[in-house]
């Protein structure tokens, strides 16, 4: 027997054991790096979302991998999104629904083992920078639990004295702001959560893998850039989306409460105030902005020889409307509100692959679990996405969902999107001759069996609102017609607010 078998055979022995750590188990599983792009949207040069839009490290990348065009967030806001993707669970099963509450104060989910707590737990060193969770995590011991190393918190950086548009309705919010102002891209939260990332890459101990989560806040309002990256794109009106003045003429009045009072502008207000355009292109500029910080992660790991071992995985936390449907923001269950980025590359995926199944956020925890070769978890509401990594056109039977608030859901198969809200009322839409969700066939009667097929998937688990909800929380009691939108009563006669 030569001496390497010997070797292995007393590894495996002592493996069987469990007489070595998960730590030593882990040392030949690929590195994960975690790039998480806040209310990115659909803007992506290769998903389409926007012609012009100009991200060639994220195109460079769906290229190495696989992309899948058709992917979707569990919940269309921040919180609800991360928590469902990091518990693996759906907002409908945690009712973590609004911007509060933060899992930990749960009594029925303080303990739930999260993607990166698993990570760790199975040996791998885990590391966090910028926006992974909404907002902190509950201080150094809970973040612990996590994560080993940690960087700063990211966000905005650098600002302008004051705010360069004009006051916003709804209280003028002071992250409602964007355009262009004299800085340097290095003083952005962005460009600095990249470096560190850069560095704990650079200096990775090579005999424990690791999971980096970094997290961009851009192009999160307020979405600043410098004028490089407006120069890629035209200061015309051909940035502007393609819109329908009467697109909301036949969406059930249901859908304006789940976007009933916020401070994102209409998209009124926005034309009102001539700054559509600068929305518009800001927005754009800080997408390709950001896709640049995403090319100077991937350019540390080609350049520190780890690129073929390490898994990366690229996605968004819910989409945002710049015009559509009348709006601006998230909080919608619409394409616009959303459809994410999701790219998978690295070992064991197959490069050039396009998926067009649906997708979930929700199945990023199985899949990296099932790619790095880790102890799997039984309590996960995901699917692994592997087979699709292989042959991306290998058929998904579930469709993506999408819930916002408790009752408001949408089913997002391959070719439509159903959509039913609390009060009972529904869209429907057919994504093959109709890309922008223009026409509502939910009444039309040749379309029940599609109705049917789709309203099979709403949640049998639908929660309501846990302990401590607050922010973009809207409830609904179907025997008094009662809607309650952050703790104000909507009847049926208001004015939806402009
Ligand atoms: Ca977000
Ligand atoms: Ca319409």
């Amino acid at each position: 027997m030569m001496k390497t078998d010997i070797l292995r055979m007393g590894f495996l022995l002592a493996a069987a054991s469990g007489a070595f750590s998960s730590g030593v188990m882990a040392a030949d599983r690929p590195n994960v790096l975690f790039i998480a792009i806040d209310d990115q949207n659909d803007w992506i040069g290769h998903l389409g979302g926007h012609p012009l839009a100009r991200t060639p490290h994220l195109d460079q990348l769906a290229a190495q991998g696989t992309t899948f065009l058709n992917a979707h967030c569990q919940a269309p806001l921040c919180n609800p999104s991360r928590t469902s993707l990091m518990l693996g669970l759906r907002p409908t099963t945690t009712g973590v629904y609004g911007l509060a509450p933060w899992f930990r104060t749960l009594e029925e989910w303080k303990d739930r083992v999260t993607l990166a707590q698993h990570f760790k737990a199975q040996g791998y060193r885990t590391l966090t920078v910028g926006k992974i969770y909404h907002s902190g995590v509950g201080g150094p011991q809970q973040r612990a639990k996590e994560f080993d190393v940690w960087g700063s918190a990211g966000g905005i950086g650098v600002k302008p004295d004051k705010k360069l548009i004009p006051p916003t309705p709804m209280g003028n919010h002071p992250l409602m702001d964007w355009g262009v102002f004299p800085h340097r891209d290095e003083d952005k939260g962005d460009y600095q959560v990249a470096s560190w990332a850069i560095e704990q890459i650079e200096s990775a101990p090579r005999d424990q893998p690791f999971f980096l989560a970094a997290g961009f806040f851009l192009p999160h309002v307020p979405c600043y850039a410098t004028q490089r990256w407006f120069d890629l794109y035209p200061d015309d009106d051909s940035v502007l989306p393609i819109i329908r003045a009467d697109d909301r003429d036949d969406t059930p009045r249901f859908s304006w409460y789940l976007h009933w009072n916020l401070p994102e502008p209409r998209l009124k207000w926005v034309r009102e105030n001539n700054q559509w355009r600068n929305l518009v292109r800001s927005c754009l500029a800080c997408t390709s902005f950001v896709d640049a910080q995403v090319g100077r992660l991937v350019d540390a790991l080609r350049r520190t020889g780890q690129l073929d071992n390490t898994i990366i995985v690229v996605w968004g936390d819910h989409g945002w409307h710049l015009g559509e449907k009348g709006i601006t923001g998230k909080n919608t269950l619409w394409d616009d509100g959303t459809r994410v980025p999701l790219i998978f590359a690295g070992p064991g995926i197959t490069p050039g692959g396009r998926c067009t199944q649906p997708a979930e956020l929700l199945d990023i925890y199985p899949t990296l679990i099932q790619l790095c070769g880790i102890e799997p978890r039984s309590d996960l509401e995901g699917i692994s996405l592997v087979p699709q990594l292989r042959d991306a056109s290998t058929p998904r039977e579930r469709p993506a969902i999408t819930s916002h608030n408790q009752g408001n859901h949408a089913i997002r198969s391959e070719h439509w999107r159903y959509i039913r809200y609390a009060d009972g009322t529904q869209e429907l839409y057919d994504l093959r001759t109709d890309p922008h969700e223009w026409t509502n066939l939910a009444d039309r009667p040749e379309y029940a069996q599609v109705i049917a097929d789709h309203a099979k998937w709403i949640p049998k688990i639908d929660v309501p609102p846990a302990p401590g909800s607050a922010q973009r929380v809207l409830t609904y009691d179907r025997d008094t017609d009662e809607a309650v939108w952050e703790g104000t009563t909507v009847r049926r006669g208001d004015p939806i607010p402009e």
